[in-house]
């Protein structure tokens, strides 16, 4: 285990000698930006009960308060902006042939920091999705005046992100797990591990015999079957690894 400066020389020669990179990160990374997780002393969902809000049963129940729930979040991940570890991995980008970051933020920082090559397992907060026809809008181009939103063919707008008990986008899916199997090096960022399918993915690489790093403050169901567990806030290891390189 290191932090901060004292990287193993066996973990600066893997990344060195990377050619094909997955990169997966969950809420811890974008804990340092103000954007609050969802488990662990701070977690959002210490204070609201996920199975009351991120279940399609819930919305179907009380649509205003999901929507309530999500417009709230919209405006706290709309004051915040990337961080040091979203700038980082939009560095680490640039230095492999191939290269993927797969993340289950919906907050869209990523891209903002310059990450282009993104899969977003758990979709999108700035997207809505029509409960009847499918279609897709961006939050910011609702023209809707009701509450919760309507689509112009009548139905409910939902925020377009992935609840439990729903499937996941299927490119999503299968990019991430076609790249899990086949990268030499797996960075897992700022995750509780606890979620599938997501949660599988370092454990696939790792199965299909890549080098497998997890960067976060506290251990996770990963940790003790990782490579190499770095035990610090992402936004401190992070950059120092990524300029190391
Ligand atoms: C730092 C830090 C710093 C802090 N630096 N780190 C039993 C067994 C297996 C599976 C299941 C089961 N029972 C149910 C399931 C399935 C279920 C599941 O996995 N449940 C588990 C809880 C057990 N999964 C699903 O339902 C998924 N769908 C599915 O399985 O479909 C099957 C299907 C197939 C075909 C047809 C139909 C169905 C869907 C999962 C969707 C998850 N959605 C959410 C909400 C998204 C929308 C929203 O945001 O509102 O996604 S839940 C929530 O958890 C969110 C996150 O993306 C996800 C993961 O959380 P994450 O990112 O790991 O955050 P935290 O808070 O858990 O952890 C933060 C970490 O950061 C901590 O470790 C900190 O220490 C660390 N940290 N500061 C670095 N500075
Ligand atoms: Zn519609």
């Amino acid at each position: 285990m290191q932090e901060g400066e004292g990287f193993s020389s066996q973990l600066l020669r893997r990344f060195k000698s990377a050619h094909s990179v997955v990169v997966l990160t969950g809420a811890g990374v974008s804990a340092e930006s103000g954007i609050p997780t969802f488990r662990g002393k701070d977690g959002l969902w210490k204070k609201f009960n996920p199975q009351e809000l991120a279940t399609m049963d819930a919305f179907k129940r009380d649509p205003r308060l999901v929507w309530e729930w999500y417009e709230y979040r919209r405006r706290l991940i709309q004051k915040a902006q990337p961080n040091p570890t979203h700038y980082a991995i939009s560095d680490l980008e640039d230095k492999f042939g191939e290269f993927l970051l797969v993340t289950q933020n919906i907050d869209g920082l990523h891209q903002r920091a310059g990450s282009r090559r993104v899969v977003e397992l758990h979709g999108n907060i700035w997207r809505d999705r029509c409960l009847r026809c499918g279609k897709l809008y961006d939050y910011r181009e609702i023209e809707s005046e009701e509450f919760p939103p309507k689509c112009g063919c009548g139905g409910t707008l939902r925020p377009d992100v992935v609840w439990f008990g729903e499937a996941l986008p299927q490119e999503a899916l299968s990019s991430a797990l076609g790249a899990a199997q086949s990268c030499d090096l797996f960075l897992s960022v700022g995750t509780s591990a606890l979620v599938q399918p997501a949660a599988s993915l370092p454990l696939l690489a790792l199965r299909n015999g890549a080098f497998v790093v997890e960067i976060n403050p506290e251990p996770t169901t990963i940790s003790e079957l990782v490579n190499q567990s770095l035990r610090g806030k992402a936004g401190e290891v992070l950059p120092n690894l990524v300029g190391r390189l």
